[in-house]
């Protein structure tokens, strides 16, 4: 029989990733989406199907974590195997701004979930996986960071994070359910959120290569991430689940590069060279050379400022995670390494930009209301 999994978060990157990839492997796919004023379900609408379908194996539910009851509501109607707990406010510069709805949603919104797991009487059944997060080392103890690193959170996002990591062990002991942890460092994809830092990248050098942007304004370029692509990591996350006993696993790729180097790397796409001058926030980033003829008027130009207003109060450094366990316990090995993130990420952009300024170009963009 199919299995039926529950997604909440299902309109975020890793919701639709996902949901793609267990739909192929045949299950029966359930997502949690917020109301929103306007459609928000852009990624995953190529796998939308109408209620009127029959036999359908993806449904959308209108739900919200900071709500207990619909979660029981929707949980009672499915019945899952599996709950994959993605939904979060998820940019951490963001929650600095959003501290206490961040620790309702992140923190308790996943003791919501394990609660009504339990209320249901369904500890035997489902399995339970919670999506946290590299940013719980936060102030660096030690590298590269493993299962066994302390954990020092630097931001609410991150605090709320170390409440669910912690809730969901509690329940694992507590109520001898099979709830887990997924440790994922940065994963990105041609279907990040616009404001992390990767895809503000891409989508900005994709942007001053067409003519359509001058620069973009970045904040700590020196900050380090181990990032990987989104494809990888939602495979890992199913084979967590999929394991005899519930574990916590680190997802890695063991590689570190600092901001700077991954605006240098997406200019590279276009085959420009980008030199940083200057220190702190008067460095800026001038492109000295360039071999592609299409892209060459950019040279001499200043494309990247700083602006302390994308400083947060507290950094997270440094992350670099060592995936050991993962790749010998669950066998989980990425297909991308940063370049191939990279390539993805700007061959990806370059054409919806490319899209862009032809409906610029040819007048089909929104004017003011009022006019
Ligand atoms: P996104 O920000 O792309 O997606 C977050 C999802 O959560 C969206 O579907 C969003 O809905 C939904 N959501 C937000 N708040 C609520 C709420 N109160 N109730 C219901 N749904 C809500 O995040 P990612 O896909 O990148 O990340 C998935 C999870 O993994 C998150 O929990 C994140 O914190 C965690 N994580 C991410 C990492 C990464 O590098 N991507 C690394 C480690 C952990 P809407 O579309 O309406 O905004
Ligand atoms: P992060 O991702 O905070 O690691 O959280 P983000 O891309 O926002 O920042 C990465 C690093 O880049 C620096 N930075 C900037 N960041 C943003 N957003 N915008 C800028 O202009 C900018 N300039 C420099 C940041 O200071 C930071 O050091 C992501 C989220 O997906 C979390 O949900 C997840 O838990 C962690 O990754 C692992």
């Amino acid at each position: 029989m199919a299995k039926t999994a529950l997604i909440s978060g299902v309109t975020g990157q890793d919701g639709a990733y996902l949901s793609e990839y267990l739909l192929k492997k045949g299950y029966n796919v359930h997502g949690i989406k917020r109301r929103s004023s306007m459609f928000n379900t852009d990624r995953i609408d190529h796998i939308y199907q109408d209620p009127h379908t029959e036999n359908r194996n993806f449904t959308l539910h209108y739900g919200d974590l900071t709500d207990s009851t619909n979660l029981i509501r929707i949980i009672q109607e499915t019945q899952p195997d599996e709950i994959y707990n993605l939904a979060a406010m998820s940019h951490v510069g963001v929650s600095f701004d959003t501290p206490e709805y961040t620790a309702n949603a992140d923190g308790i919104g996943t003791l919501r979930f394990l609660e009504a797991i339990r209320l249901l009487g369904l500890t035997e059944k489902t399995r339970f996986y919670q999506a946290s997060t590299s940013e719980l080392y936060g102030l660096v103890q030690q590298v590269p960071q493993s299962e066994a690193t302390p954990f020092y959170p630097r931001s609410p996002y991150a605090v709320a994070k170390l409440y669910a990591y912690w809730i969901t062990i509690n329940y694992r002991e507590a109520y001898n359910m099979y709830a887990t942890n997924g440790i994922l460092f940065n994963h990105e994809s041609p279907i990040r959120g616009e404001t992390f830092v990767t895809r503000k990248i891409t989508r900005a050098v994709s942007r001053i290569g067409l003519g359509l942007q001058e620069k973009v304004f970045l904040g700590n370029l020196s900050a380090k991430r181990d990032w990987g692509h989104a494809k990888d990591y939602v495979k890992a996350m199913y084979l967590i689940l999929q394991q005899d006993q519930p574990d916590d696993y680190v997802i890695a790729t063991g590689v570190t590069t600092e901001v700077r180097d991954f605006v240098r790397m997406s200019f590279a796409y276009l085959n420009c060279e980008i030199e940083f001058r200057g220190e702190g926030v008067d460095e800026k980033g001038y492109v000295v050379a360039c071999t592609n003829e299409a892209f060459n008027h950019l040279v001499g130009k200043c494309v990247v400022e700083v602006d302390p207003r994308y400083f947060r109060p507290t950094e997270v450094e440094l992350l670099i995670g060592d995936p050991t366990k993962a790749k010998k316990q669950l066998g989980w090995e990425p297909k991308y390494d940063l370049k191939g993130l990279v390539d993805d990420m700007m061959g990806s952009d370059l054409k919806l930009m490319k899209k862009d300024k032809y409906l610029r170009e040819g007048g089909y963009q929104t004017l003011n209301y009022f006019e």
